[in-house]
């Protein structure tokens, strides 16, 4: 059921992924992201996972980073394994071609917000801290969090966030376009998987066209992302959900997509 230290369960076509070190907040050492990683991989390939969501174990965190003392004894060779094993999964999950949701249930540090703005959407509680406190260690993030952060918050927010390492509360991240909801702790799991229901029943192939069409217009120029997005609209005519979701709308019903 699990490649510890990442608990998975399943819920309606929703896969639920936690990463479980609520001792170390949840932090990410070498085998948290290879299990990361391989449970990710899975994900992408089970058909019956329609989306994906991304949490820690525990009240307090989300993931409070990288994991420091393992940081703190590893070789140059072995931070550059670390280096490739973090980007690895960061993009895995960016281009993962289902919807993922990071669930911020607490402190989204370091590597661990570098984690949450790899996931499509972030859905925060508002007892969440946010924050790239790397410069306080003498460092800067590793695993993409200036350029992420860059091209999902702006400049103006990178530079906050990065120079100064101070972390914001769920509603300044809120403020500046880090999270897309902040609810009550209490309510966040439900709120959580509201979403992640209605993307599950939603139609896979569209899903899979828009986090394209997004992902790769975010890397390339206006040009090239609309005609990739033409590319994907015309491919979507040869769908059966398509079909359906049309058909559906004309007879006033509702779709049924069956991922073809
Ligand atoms: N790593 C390891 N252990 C951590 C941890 C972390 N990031 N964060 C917390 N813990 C551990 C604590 O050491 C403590 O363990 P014990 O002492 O009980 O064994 C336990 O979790 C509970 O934490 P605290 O006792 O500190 O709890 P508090 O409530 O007092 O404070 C806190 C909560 C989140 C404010 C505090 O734990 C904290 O400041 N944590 C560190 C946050 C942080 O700096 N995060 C960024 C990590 S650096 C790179 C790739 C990636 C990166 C860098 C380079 N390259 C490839 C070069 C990424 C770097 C990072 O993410």
């Amino acid at each position: 059921m699990t490649d510890m230290p990442v608990l998975r369960r399943d819920a309606d076509g929703v896969r639920i992924l936690t990463v479980d070190r609520p001792d170390k907040l949840n932090a990410l050492d070498r085998q948290t992201l290879a299990a990361l990683d391989a449970a990710f991989a899975a994900a992408a390939e089970d058909a019956a996972v329609r989306a994906i969501v991304l949490t820690g174990s525990g009240t307090k965190a989300f993931v409070a980073g990288a994991d420091i003392a393992e940081m703190n004894a590893l070789t140059a060779i072995e931070g550059r394994e670390f280096s490739l094993l973090g980007q690895r999964l960061m993009r895995r999950i960016e281009r993962m071609p289902k919807p993922v949701l990071a669930m911020v249930n607490g402190y989204a540090l370091g590597g661990g917000l570098e984690l949450a703005m790899a996931c499509h959407l972030r859905i925060a509680a508002d007892s969440a801290r946010l924050g790239q406190p790397e410069v306080n260690l003498g460092l800067v993030p590793g695993f993409g969090g200036t350029q992420r952060l860059l091209r999902l918050a702006g400049r103006a927010a990178a530079l906050e966030l990065c120079l100064l390492g101070t972390p914001v509360d769920a509603t300044r991240a809120q403020q500046l376009g880090l999270v897309n909801r902040v609810v009550p702790a209490a309510d966040l799991e439900a709120e959580t998987m509201k979403l992640a229901a209605q993307l599950a029943a939603s139609a896979p192939l569209a899903l899979r066209g828009v986090l394209d069409a997004v992902v790769v217009g975010g890397e390339c120029g206006l040009e090239e992302g609309l005609q990739f997005e033409t590319a994907q609209f015309a491919l979507l005519f040869a769908s059966e959900d398509m079909r359906e979701g049309t058909s559906a709308f004309v007879e006033k019903r509702k779709p049924l997509f069956r991922n073809r």
